[in-house]
């Protein structure tokens, strides 16, 4: 069997939170470390979602392009992936080269064989933008359920989907102003000439997660439709038509086919770049989607219609195991509200492990789950410290102590055999559980066959037998270091590294199988130095995490009336960083206007020591006659610049208040040239 593993690509305009892993990482990865267990072939493909307008409007509140912004979340997103250890084979973008080709290419296919047709909408145009505001280019009040600040092409607060120019109160997102409703022409992919083939397709999906296969089964009974793909944007993959000038694949249509652009780039990074057809174009492969429920509508309905309709015959996806949402302490996550943990943040404090496993005890498979810090801290210390870490240390110090660290094999009492078959009984069980994407329940398995080893261990009383039948001592310490050996596989999916290195203290390499955890070892074991595999989190560690989450969030609430909300905060810097900066108390000396520089201003100023020109841009702010004899404050140490033929030598501070300027004075009587810091 051949695996083609995926999860939905992130948003390259957001941080990773623990949402995302729950839903739509960690089981995949685990999912695909045990196929790689048992020596399966399997690729794990990912990348980042490029397009779309949140990423536009991010790059135009700050003043960068969309690549910028691309890029820099690319990065981020894939070193919190690492903090986790979640490892794809590939992992791309899907503003690459390679993806447009492709996409325009599934385009045209689907063009030909007249599944995609135009139609002249109408949408909302912004006549003070000159632009067409494609989905969240506009605001409004919700159709649907009355809600501010609902999209162009959804309402977050009801989750409706709704025809853009039923929405009330519309204001453009660049401007502000009210938009008027234009024609423009569009594309469609109509979904209901797929009709009878998604019924057959699906028929033999019983095997589905109800939650996905009532859906679909739910859309069929509608009866299918048409959905635009192309949007009047800027950022995005051309629409190969001619006609179609200045319009772009909807992100949507483009993402999904990044699964196949990330495998072509996989292909070709290991240096066999039609690789990658033998998972593409090979109806043996099984293709599975991991994403979240949001997601549904577009792997189980839109993508496999995209598919059917190609030229080539692509595989059409195996499974669609989509997960429900995880909550954070009892509410939803919401990025814009700060209401979440975000990985880069956690992995500085915690162990990726520790995420690994509380997620996977609590993964959201059947219904919504939830994160809360004391339940985290509860199943780290107690299951992961005093269950699996507590086996670990008493059998290491024990066979230490009295064995000089050497396990051999011996002959099983009844007792002994019992344990262990008892154990590769729950290993088996964990196969299954593995292959039916059922992690949390994997989770409670493994403390079990833990918490066997624990009781065997109380109960044949080591530290006694070995004064009169050193054999029976050793016999258990022979049986719980073959569980531990077992856990070491089993539990490998789940927290590869803390496994890696409980098998380098049992004197293992890697493991060679799976089906290591379903027996015993017939050699005798070296035990390594003792490595800690977990320690316990402290109450304080949980309640400052519980006091930054509802800080972080209440920040947020006090600047909810502020319009400069919207400005993103740059990335968190150093002290040192800081302190690079020479920022100095200045007095303005002399201030003149510049010819034909409506914006700026001449300034001459003392430091005390010396004296300085500079160019100011406060000219539409401020008179020169204002700023005579002021004490401002200055970044004194600013590469000069020539600015309209002057030599400006340092900035001055002001704040910026939607355009408006206001200078930065000291509170105050402070002497020029004094530093601030
Ligand atoms: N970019 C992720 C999301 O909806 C979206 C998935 C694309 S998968 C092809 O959060
Ligand atoms: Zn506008």
């Amino acid at each position: 069997m051949k695996y083609l593993v995926t999860s939905a690509l992130p948003y390259a305009n957001g941080k990773l939170h623990i949402g995302h892993v729950a839903g739509a990482y960690l089981p995949a990865d685990i999912f695909v470390r045990f196929l790689k267990l048992s020596h399966e072939d399997v690729i794990y493909i990912c990348g980042t979602d490029e397009h779309g307008t949140p990423i536009s409007i991010q790059a135009d509140a700050e003043g960068v392009t969309p690549k910028v912004i691309v890029d820099r979340y690319h990065a981020l997103i894939k070193e919190a992936f690492d903090g986790i250890n979640i490892e794809f084979d590939n992992f791309s973008g899907t503003a690459r080269q390679p993806h447009f080709q492709i996409s325009q290419e599934f385009f045209t296919n689907l063009y030909n064989n007249k599944h995609i047709h135009p139609k002249d909408t109408l949408q909302f145009y912004c006549e003070y933008d000159k632009r067409f505001l494609a989905d969240r280019y506009v605001e409004g009040t919700c159709p649907n359920c009355g809600a501010a600040g609902a999209r162009g092409d959804q309402c977050d607060a009801c989750g409706q989907i709704y025809d853009t120019t039923t929405l009330k109160e519309p204001k453009c997102k660049i401007c502000g102003n009210q938009p008027v409703i234009k024609s423009t022409r569009h594309w469609f992919l109509h979904l209901d000439g797929f009709t009878q083939q998604m019924k057959v397709w699906l028929a033999e999906k019983d095997y589905w997660k109800e939650n996905v296969r009532n859906f679909m089964l739910n859309l069929l009974e509608q009866g299918l439709v048409e959905r635009s793909i192309t949007r009047d944007i800027n950022w995005g993959i051309p629409v190969p038509l001619d006609e179609a000038e200045g319009k772009v694949l909807y992100v949507w249509f483009d993402a999904p086919i990044g699964y196949i652009s990330s495998t072509i780039e996989w292909a070709q990074k290991i240096g066999q770049p039609e690789r990658w057809k033998d998972y593409w174009l090979d109806p043996k492969t099984q293709l599975i989607h991991f994403i979240g429920k949001d997601n549904i509508i577009f792997h189980a309905l839109i993508w496999p219609a995209m598919l059917m309709g190609q030229d080539k015959t692509y595989v059409l996806p195996h499974d669609i195991p989509a997960n429900e949402f995880m909550n954070l302490e009892g509410q939803k996550i919401s990025t814009s509200r700060n209401w979440a943990i975000w990985v880069d943040e956690f992995v500085k404090e915690f162990d990726g492990d520790y995420l690994r496993y509380y997620l996977a005890c609590n993964a959201p498979e059947s219904k919504d789950s939830d994160f809360s810090w004391k339940d985290f801290q509860n199943k780290i210390n107690n299951e992961l410290n005093n269950t699996l870490g507590n086996l670990a240390h008493r059998v290491f110090a024990f066979s230490k102590k009295q064995f000089n660290g050497e396990v051999k094999p011996v002959e099983l009492s009844e007792n002994g055999r019992a344990v262990l078959s008892e154990a590769k009984e729950l290993c088996k069980e964990m196969e299954k559980g593995y292959r039916e994407y059922q992690v949390r329940r994997n989770t409670k398995i493994s403390m079990d066959i833990a918490r066997l080893g624990n009781k065997y261990f109380d109960e044949s009383k080591p530290w006694q037998t070995i004064k009169e039948n050193r054999l029976r001592a050793q016999e258990t310490i022979y049986v719980c270091t073959c569980l531990l050996r077992m856990l070491s596989v089993a539990l490998f999916p789940i927290i590869p590294k803390s496994m890696r290195n409980l098998r380098k203290m049992l004197g293992l390499g890697e493991i060679s199988h799976w089906y290591e955890c379903q027996e015993e070892y017939k050699d005798t074991l070296i035990l390594d130095e003792v490595i800690q595999l977990f320690s316990k989190i402290d109450d304080e560690v949980i309640e400052a995490q519980l006091a930054k989450l509802n800080n972080a969030a209440k920040e947020l609430k006090t600047s909810a009336d502020n319009p400069n909300e919207t400005i993103p905060f740059k990335p968190e810097i150093t002290y040192d960083d800081f302190a690079k900066m020479d920022i100095r108390i200045a007095k303005v000396l002399e201030a003149e206007t510049i010819k034909g520089a409506d914006k700026l201003l001449k300034l001459k100023i003392s430091l005390g020591s010396t004296e300085r020109e500079l160019v100011a841009g406060v000219a539409l702010s401020y008179k020169p006659e204002e700023l005579i004899g002021k004490n401002v404050l200055m970044l004194a140490n600013l590469q000069p610049r020539k600015i309209r033929g002057i030599v400006s030598n340092g900035m001055i501070l002001c704040a910026q208040d939607e355009g408006k300027l206001s200078i930065m004075l000291p509170d105050r009587d402070s002497k020029p040239g004094s530093p601030v810091s």
